[in-house]
């Protein structure tokens, strides 16, 4: 008898256990949470999405593009820019690295290569105004043309009429050195009597009598100065100078115009 209790027992125990577990399971699960659907998809539009972008419709071309200005340097003939202040000059604060770029409109072409140049020295002392617009640009002898002293020009013409963006003008670059009075025009007139432009002037006392300008001076090195045209319709450039802290002569090595033809 006692066998058979034993049995029992042992099979009644963990049978009630099992039971006990199940139903404490079942009592204790929490109540099932209410069946919560996510909202249908609420978000709106970002307001930009649909928007026009700043400066027209897409994909509408842009006629002013601005891309920078290429510029071809010749070889420098010295390192760097003095650090002194010639007396009497009225020299610009010397520039870190190398020249920031220059935005023109697309399209923009030097226009002057080639083209015709006189001056107000009809007879140079060295070489010929076609070394103006003849595209060398060195330091070398033979690269530049000299005229008498005092206040002098060359002009370029050239031959029809432009919208002119940018200039470039090498003086001189063998060595360091400082041209004074620096005035560059342009006009639709060869003679400058009527629609004279002035785009750059350093003359700050006026000694060129053009009237004073609000540029510094600069040292002329082998980066040319480059000079805004600013869009000006022009046929002719015209650029004076009145000597420099080297000498009282005048030298040109190149000048370089970047224009559009003119719009009617
Ligand atoms: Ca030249």
């Amino acid at each position: 008898m006692n066998g058979k209790r034993f049995t029992i027992t042992m099979w009644f125990i963990p049978c009630a256990v099992v039971l006990l577990f199940t139903l404490g399971v079942a009592g204790l699960k929490a109540p099932a949470a209410p069946n919560i659907v996510p909202p249908p998809e609420t978000r709106q539009p970002d307001a930009d999405e649909d928007s026009t972008p700043p400066g027209g419709e897409k994909g509408e071309p842009d006629a002013k593009e601005r891309v920078p200005l290429e510029i071809e340097l010749p070889k420098p003939a010295f390192k760097g820019t003095p650090k002194h202040v010639p007396p009497g000059s009225n020299l610009e604060k010397p520039r870190s690295g190398p020249r920031p770029p220059f935005l023109v409109p697309k399209g923009v072409k030097n226009v002057s290569q080639g083209k015709p140049a006189t001056s107000s020295d009809d007879d140079p002392i060295i070489g010929s105004l076609k070394l103006v617009t003849d595209s060398d640009k060195g330091a070398n002898e033979g690269c530049y043309v000299e005229l008498g002293p005092g206040t002098q020009y060359v002009q370029i013409d050239l031959q029809k009429e432009y919208e002119i963006y940018a200039l470039l003008v090498w003086h001189y670059h063998g060595n360091a050195r400082v041209y004074h009075d620096v005035i560059v025009q342009a006009s639709t007139d060869k003679d400058f009597i009527l629609d004279v432009q002035t785009l750059f002037n350093n003359d700050h006392d006026n000694s060129s009598g053009l009237g004073v300008g609000r540029e510094k001076e600069y040292w002329d090195t082998y980066e040319g100065r480059l000079i805004d045209g600013k869009g000006v319709k022009a046929r002719y450039v015209r650029l004076y100078s009145n000597g420099s802290t080297a000498d009282d002569m005048n030298h040109y090595t190149e000048v370089e115009v970047f224009a559009l033809p003119a719009s009617p």
